[in-house]
């Protein structure tokens, strides 16, 4: 698949374009981009549980407009993308121009015969700091696992526990180093108990300082389950355990809510994993209402638009904390990497592993090393698909769970 490495300037045009969807443990989005010199780019495509909407985006809509285009012309690409399809912005439409955006990125740096973190401007630090999840379906099986962490090298590690009250708590349960939520074809009916998570969530930390010291880092995804003042309550309550940072504590559409958050609790707060573009979180980091942006190569238009929200971000010293889930291909981590190899305002990067069947069918370069990704020096963002393994997994339709109130009242999952 890998072509020669040219590094001149000869005329490099889009000759092919397609999409390979695979279930290899789990279902994944691929585009593949191949040019008139035999460079070709791949981009990660995945949406959990929407896949087929942005297979069908890229193959109906996107593909016949890159054949016979400049591979070089990143930037005009993605305004032809993201003006050109009149209906902006929102999860399908970034992430199918994340695809593109990631492909060319990926030519441009195996044209110039460089590793991609040279072409955004080279390498900021020599490793990017990743944390993992421990989960457990109590805190003691939770405190074990965050062991077993730091036996891996894992410095900073994320903790989720199961709930008593709570049926299908978030983070738990589903595997240990992989984690993936998308488990029926139809979304899976999970029963939710705010006052039980408030009750629960301050002793799990409580135990895993008491265990593991100040030294480790710990980190928790509240998944937009309270309401900004209940958000408020928890990371007031946290404060004592000195968390790195407490994920989407609150639904972030209404990006002022925040700021109710920040008048309760000094408790870092992080956010972005579900958002497309910088207006999902303008006023959120003007406002110096959070402490770290997930967004994502992949959910939010690429390499290109990533930039723009990580410089915006740098302006108020709010640093990176891209979402790195087992639903994001090893294609996504690979350019996730290099793009944190460089961003000046980096902060940490998620990192949950794929199976080994995942990682076949996308053979990469990037090593984990006593805590951190090292992004390699292949030419490109370091990894590739396997088609004719990809082949061997059929998609399987499978979808996001749901939450519930005791009262049946449908609520955040
Ligand atoms: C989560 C994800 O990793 C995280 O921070 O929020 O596990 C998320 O639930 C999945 O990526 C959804 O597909
Ligand atoms: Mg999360």
């Amino acid at each position: 698949m890998n072509a020669t490495i040219s590094g001149n300037n000869e005329k490099l045009t889009i000759r092919d374009a397609r999409v390979v969807v695979t279930c290899p443990g789990r279902n994944f989005v691929t585009l593949v981009i191949e040019t008139n010199q035999g460079i070709t780019g791949i981009g990660d495509a995945t949406l959990n549980g929407r896949e087929l909407a942005v297979a069908s985006y890229l193959n109906d809509h996107v593909i016949p407009n890159l054949i016979g285009r400049d591979a070089h012309r990143i930037e005009d690409m993605w305004q032809f993308l993201y003006r050109g399809a009149y209906w902006r912005r929102g999860p399908v439409t970034m992430t199918a121009i994340a695809a593109v955006d990631t492909a060319l990125w990926d030519i441009k740096a195996k044209a110039a015969g460089l590793p991609l973190y040279q072409l955004l401007g080279g390498r900021s630090r020599e490793g990017v700091l990743v944390y993992g999840h421990a989960n457990g379906a109590d805190i003691e099986a939770t405190v074990d696992q965050v062991g077993v962490y730091r036996e891996m090298g894992y410095r900073a590690i994320r903790a989720q526990s199961g709930i008593p009250g709570v049926k299908g708590a978030y983070g738990v349960g589903k595997g240990d180093l992989y984690y993936e939520p998308a488990d029926g074809t139809l979304p899976t009916e999970t029963l939710w108990s705010t006052t039980a998570y408030l009750n629960h969530a301050p002793k799990l930390f409580d135990r895993l300082r008491a265990v593991y010291g100040d030294e480790i880092e710990l980190l928790h995804d509240v998944h937009h389950r309270l309401t900004p003042i209940e958000a408020g309550r928890l990371g007031k309550a946290l404060e004592p355990y000195h968390l790195f940072w407490m994920e989407d504590s609150t639904p972030a559409e209404n990006q002022e809510a925040f700021r109710l958050i920040r008048q309760h609790t000094v408790t870092p707060l992080a956010v972005g994993e579900i958002f497309n573009s910088i207006w999902d979180c303008r006023e959120l980091i003007q406002h110096q209402l959070i402490d770290y942006i997930r967004t994502t190569v992949v959910h939010a238009g690429g390499i290109t638009h990533l930039r723009r929200i990580a410089d915006l971000a740098s302006l108020y010293q709010v640093r990176t904390g891209s979402h790195g889930a087992t639903d994001l291909s090893p294609v996504c981590m690979g350019a996730a990497l290099h793009f944190d190899t460089w961003v000046p305002n980096f902060g940490i990067q998620e990192y949950m592993r794929h199976s080994p069947e995942t990682d076949a069918v996308f053979p990469h370069d990037y090593r984990f090393d006593d805590g951190y990704l090292i992004a390699g020096e292949t030419p490109g963002h370091g990894v590739t698909i396997d088609e004719t393994l990809a082949a061997k997994y059929p998609y399987t339709p499978k979808q996001l769970p749901v939450a519930r109130l005791a009262d049946g009242t449908m609520w955040n999952w």
